[in-house]
């Protein structure tokens, strides 16, 4: 009789068959199985060689070839594919089994499968992966959230999959309920961030300075010598170097219409939900969704004409200022990032270790960067307080930048050049570091029409004028 599967993988596009595939590469026995039968014949077909594989047609098949309690990671689209999957698993599946959903699902339907599961004896976890195809083959960022117990049924096979980094494995058990795909959604709102701030960068070296693609990629390439050294600096500079089949630089005649999936837009709601100032990332959907408005664009472009700005000669201190507008932006979007899962920690009792979600974004995911070491160091050695930029090594980076940041940002909106991540960043630098700012206006005007009352600086206590009345002043 052949040898019972260690995990099965059920869904096998391009995700799934890269981690079975990175499962069965590293000794692990994978069972597999797709709803269309071709794609495991594919699979199988041209890497069944890699390791030991047991292919399965049907779903009781599938479930019967794996050990017990048997764990099967599903990787299909997510949404209502992985309840009518669940759905389909459950009657073949004994107390004590394992699903884990390895999609990029919604956290509050994590939390609802989570219970639903429970209640069924049956244990589930929710696991963030990151690294896309390649990610998921070589070894991905794995963020797994759900019953603790089960985490260490998977637990010596997840950590041989990830991405290693120091000695480390890229993955960790993150907390109950849906708290894996809610740290792998604010992962992807910091890359929208990030990808974001980095187009930002590229439009003032194209525009401003007139420099073409692959000028640019020259600077992203020295970039990657110093704090910004990272995954996403290092395939901008890939992308802008890429000549197509013209002759001419690939990144010119692709359109300037920025697709989304959701996980960007869910990481801003959720701010929104638990009002955390979440001011990079959102702006960053918010410049997708403008990018997408491109007949508008277009007519606006005809309305409101604007001369092209004179091409300015550049010099090593503007990309050094740019650079520095770069980095203190990419600070604060972390820092915001950090500051929300702070947040939804506390407000969801999920007791996230943020120097371990740190340490497995250093590898493997799509936001890997030297820079998360700082913000690990930070938290490990517990000084990382409510907002990174209060800390020691943050706080110095930004300052530095300061000038910069500023000259950059102002320069942009001289020229006319839209720099949303940059501006809102420094916007809520500027609005952090005033212990005094001007919602005291806002406070009286909402007194004044809505009675809403207000605190004084002079005394405890809240208070509400009788503004269109006497005048007087009353205790609310
Ligand atoms: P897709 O998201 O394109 O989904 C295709 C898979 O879902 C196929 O195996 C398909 O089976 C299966 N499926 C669907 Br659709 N409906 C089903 C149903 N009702 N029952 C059973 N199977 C069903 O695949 P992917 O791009 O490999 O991504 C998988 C997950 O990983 C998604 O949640 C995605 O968001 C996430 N993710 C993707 C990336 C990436 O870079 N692509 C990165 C990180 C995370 P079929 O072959 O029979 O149609």
């Amino acid at each position: 009789m052949q040898q019972l599967a260690d995990i099965g993988v059920l869904g096998l596009a391009v995700m799934g068959a890269n981690l079975a595939r990175n499962a069965a590469r590293k000794g692990f026995g994978v069972a597999v199985f797709n709803r269309n039968g071709a794609r495991t014949d594919e699979l199988i077909g041209e890497h069944g060689s890699e390791g030991r594989f047991t292919p399965s047609k049907t779903i009781p098949d599938f479930v019967a070839s794996i050990a017990k309690p048997r764990a099967i990671i599903i990787m299909v689209k997510a949404g209502q594919p992985v309840d009518q999957v669940i759905e389909e698993l459950l009657p073949h599946l004994e107390t004590g089994d394992i699903i884990i959903d390895g999609g990029n699902s919604l956290y509050t339907d994590t939390n609802r499968r989570f219970h639903y599961l429970k209640e069924r004896d049956i244990k589930f976890i929710g696991m963030g992966v990151s690294g896309g195809e390649e990610g998921a083959l070589e070894g991905p960022s794995m963020m797994p959230g759900g019953t603790r117990e089960a985490y260490a049924r998977i637990e010596p096979i997840v950590t041989k999959m990830a991405a290693q980094v120091d000695g480390e494995p890229c993955c960790a058990y993150i907390g109950t309920e849906g708290s894996g795909h809610y740290v792998k959604m604010v992962h992807n709102g910091i890359e929208y961030a990030d990808m974001q701030l980095i187009t930002e960068a590229y439009d003032l070296f194209k525009t401003v300075y007139g420099l073409e693609a692959p000028a640019i990629a020259d600077i992203f390439a020295e970039w990657m010598k110093g704090d910004l050294d990272s995954y996403l600096i290092d395939i901008t500079s890939a992308v802008l170097r890429k000549i197509d089949s013209t002759g001419k630089p690939l990144v010119d005649s692709i359109v300037d219409e920025a697709e989304q999936k959701g996980t960007g837009r869910w990481t801003a709601q959720s701010a929104l939900d638990l009002g955390v100032p979440l001011t990079s990332i959102t702006e960053a959907v918010f410049a997708r969704a403008l990018s997408g408005r491109r007949a508008q664009r277009a007519e606006a472009e005809k309305l409101f004409p604007h001369a092209a700005p004179a091409k300015r000669q550049i010099t090593q201190a503007d990309i050094d200022a740019v650079k520095d507008a770069l980095y203190a932006s990419k600070i604060v979007a972390y820092a915001q990032g950090f500051e929300h899962l702070t947040v939804a920690s506390e407000q969801f009792g999920w007791d996230l270790k943020l120097g371990e979600v740190a340490s497995l974004w250093r590898g493997g995911c799509i936001i890997r960067a030297r820079f998360l070491n700082r913000i690990r160091d930070a938290y490990d050695a517990g000084v990382a307080g409510p907002n990174l930029l209060l800390q020691d090594y943050f706080r110095d980076a930004v300052s530095k930048a300061e000038p910069n940041w500023r000259k950059v940002v102002g320069l942009a909106i001289e020229q006319g050049i839209p720099v949303p991540a940059f501006s809102s960043s420094i916007a809520y630098y500027d609005g952090l570091r005033r212990a005094r700012g001007p919602a005291n206006l806002l406070q009286g005007l909402r007194d004044y029409f809505g009675a809403h009352t207000y605190g004084r600086l002079d005394k405890p206590g809240k208070f509400h004028t009788r503004w269109s009345q006497d005048g007087s002043e009353i205790d609310a």
